[in-house]
């Protein structure tokens, strides 16, 4: 059967009737790649899988939230709805809503979002404001307006978007047959480790599991408030998709992480680029540098002395796709060579570097 999309799949877990109009762009069903470049290199006896978000319609794992988020709002007769975003949740939004006919209005910090992300909601023909402040202060101004005006809020905070995104975690339990070991995932707002954890909990309790993982969440070290313990006024990282210093699920992050045994860490950008680029490399998998705060933080955490049992299965979520980020791409790479369009050149370039 034609795959039609998170909803129509996971139908039975999701609050939808016959009656709801699903607004969908075919997403979720990513791929949960098996790293055996990765698992040799770092010398570990588990195993690594990659669960790659990137391949979803717009990019990111934004979408198994925005199908949800766009479908309920429009079951509701809303005309319009509105997001703050690093980036990831205004393509997202933006795509959904005009694929509903619907407007979409997004704020997004000036200067400090991923130039395909930009690039998206612009074509996506969302209203883009840009304001002269963090993700922090664009989310607080869009709680706000969206009171005072008739627009649905499409930020993790509505429970919708929550309800759509722990599908991940279903597919990820279809795929190994059972709940992994250890689920790392980088955190920024906060909203994707509530709703993996509420995912694995579902799923168990509907008995297709019966283990859940230790969650393991990672915040960038210059945007780090679930470690640090208090709001980072002036977060910053090269990760600029989780460059945020007062999460909106805070409390419910620290609740899976402690509810599972789990752990919320931080990664510098300096580990993060690394993941990065060993994902890459490794592996051929391109996702964005936010994405691989989860192997980042799978790296620290055993470079740190924690043992993870042989044969253990471990999830790495990696978030976004790299295209998203063609500057970072190309600011942490070798340069290109240039050269002449002549033969010889060519031979004596390919002797030195092969
Ligand atoms: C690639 O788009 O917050 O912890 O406004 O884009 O659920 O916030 C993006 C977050 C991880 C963190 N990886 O997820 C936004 C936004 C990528 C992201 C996160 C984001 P949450």
């Amino acid at each position: 059967m034609r795959y039609l999309g998170i909803i129509e799949k996971y139908r039975q877990f999701l609050p939808v009737n016959s009656n709801t109009k699903i607004i969908s762009l075919n997403e979720g069903n990513t791929p949960l790649i098996k790293a055996d470049n990765i698992k040799d290199f770092l010398k570990v006896k588990f195993n690594i899988f990659l669960k790659y978000e990137g391949l979803n319609p717009t990019g990111s794992f934004k979408d198994r939230g925005m199908t949800m988020a766009i479908t309920k709002a429009v079951e509701d007769g809303a005309k319009a709805v509105i997001c703050a975003s690093t980036g990831n949740t205004s393509a997202s939004s933006a795509a959904y809503s005009a694929r509903a006919g619907i407007k979409s209005v997004v704020l997004i910090p000036d200067g400090n979002i991923a130039l395909g992300k930009l690039s998206q909601a612009m074509l996506y023909n969302a209203i883009v404001i840009a304001i002269k402040g963090n993700f922090d202060e664009a989310l607080s101004l869009v709680k706000d307006i969206s009171k005072r005006m008739s627009l649905v809020l499409v930020n993790s905070i509505n429970p919708f978007r929550i309800e759509g995104q722990k599908t991940g975690a279903f597919e990820i339990v279809d795929d190994l047959g059972e709940a992994p070991d250890y689920h790392f995932m980088p955190v920024g707002n906060a909203g994707n480790i509530t709703a993996y954890w509420k995912g694995y909990k579902e799923y168990r309790e509907k008995g297709f599991s019966k283990k859940l993982p230790k969650m393991m969440g990672y915040e960038a070290s210059g945007a780090a408030p679930i470690v640090l313990g208090k709001i980072v006024k002036n977060p910053e990282t090269i990760a600029t998709a989780i460059r945020i210093g007062n999460p909106a699920s805070w409390d419910k992050a620290v609740k899976a992480k402690e509810e599972s045994g789990g752990q919320i860490d931080c990664v510098t950008d300096e580990e993060i680029l690394k993941a990065y680029k060993m994902l890459a490399s490794l592996e051929g998998v391109f996702c964005e540098p936010a994405s691989s705060s989860s192997l980042a933080g799978l790296i620290k955490y055993i470079n740190s002395g924690k043992m993870i049992p042989d044969n253990s299965n471990v999830v790495c979520i990696l978030t976004g796709n790299g295209l998203k980020d063609p500057n970072n791409a190309i600011n942490n790479s070798p340069d290109i060579i240039k050269t002449e369009p002549n033969i010889l050149d060519l031979e004596t370039i390919l002797v030195r570097k092969l």
